[in-house]
């Protein structure tokens, strides 16, 4: 791709992204209670192809392409994981070197990441910078704010490359989604960090919260609850995903 034909790619995605902008906030008002997922990861890792597979059996398809910023909105789509149905949701790629007046608009486009039970970071396992890659993906995460979600590293495209060099984060997984490999082990991983409730804990929550408080009841075992001045305590059971997401509002002991 020539610099030019680099930068008219990058003004078409501009352009595209201010009316997603307005389509994502209506359709994030209907949707809230069920466990969300987002993909996330660097252009070309193979997310919008690992969306595709979870929703094999249902008709719509999101645009799956070699090319950069393949996709530009955030698409969300109800999956079935293990028996569980959950939102899953595809996000733009990132890309190292993003000209200044364009990061904004991709922050913009993932706000949705930030209200995920758990990360999908997926990376593309046979790229030569498969390390700068998932150090460029790790800054454009922290710069949104976001340290507490649960992050499943999930290396993808292990047909093409002895994977075994890699040294990876954790938890992780190797998979391929092109052929089919391990997705199973994929999909009870999710449902180890989502929906396992091993955690026994407390949450204090203020009233001013309720937000908050309501995703709580909608995702964990409440146990116990009582009420102070300023503040509703929660006993509960919970996965992984929430026990690490609502850290801010545990009680430590
Ligand atoms: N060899 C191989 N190719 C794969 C695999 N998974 C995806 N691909 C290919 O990688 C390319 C990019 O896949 P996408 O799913 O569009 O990647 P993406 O992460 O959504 O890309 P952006 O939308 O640009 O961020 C496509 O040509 C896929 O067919 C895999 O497991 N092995
Ligand atoms: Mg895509």
């Amino acid at each position: 791709m020539t610099k030019r034909q680099f930068h008219l790619a990058l003004l078409k995605a501009k352009r595209e992204l201010d009316v997603l902008k307005k389509q994502r906030l209506t359709q994030r008002k209907r949707r809230h209670g069920v466990k969300k997922i987002a993909l996330v990861g660097y252009t070309n890792s193979g997310k919008s192809s690992l969306l595709n597979y979870f929703m094999q059996h249902q008709q719509k398809h999101v645009l799956e392409k070699d090319m950069l910023f393949a996709s530009l909105e955030t698409q969300s789509r109800q999956v079935l994981i293990g028996g569980h149905h959950c939102i899953m949701s595809d996000t733009v790629g990132f890309i190292q070197g993003l000209p200044h007046h364009l990061i904004e608009a991709f922050k913009s486009t993932l706000e949705e990441v930030k209200e995920a039970d758990l990360l999908l970071h997926v990376i593309d396992s046979a790229s030569d910078d498969v390390m700068m890659q998932i150090e460029t993906v790790e800054q454009v995460l922290k710069d949104l704010g976001i340290k507490d979600i649960p992050i499943l590293y999930v290396y993808n495209k292990t047909d093409l490359r002895r994977y075994a060099l890699i040294k990876a984060k954790q938890p992780s997984i190797f998979i391929s989604v092109k052929h089919q490999i391990h997705l199973d082990l994929l999909e009870n991983k999710i449902v180890e960090l989502c929906f396992n409730e091993e955690h026994h804990c407390f949450f204090k929550v203020p009233y001013i919260n309720g937000a908050i408080y309501q995703e709580l009841r909608h995702h964990c075992t409440l146990l116990e609850e009582s009420y102070e001045d300023e503040d509703v305590i929660m006993e509960v059971r919970c996965s992984s995903a929430i026990f690490e997401k609502y850290q801010a509002f545990r009680l430590m002991h």
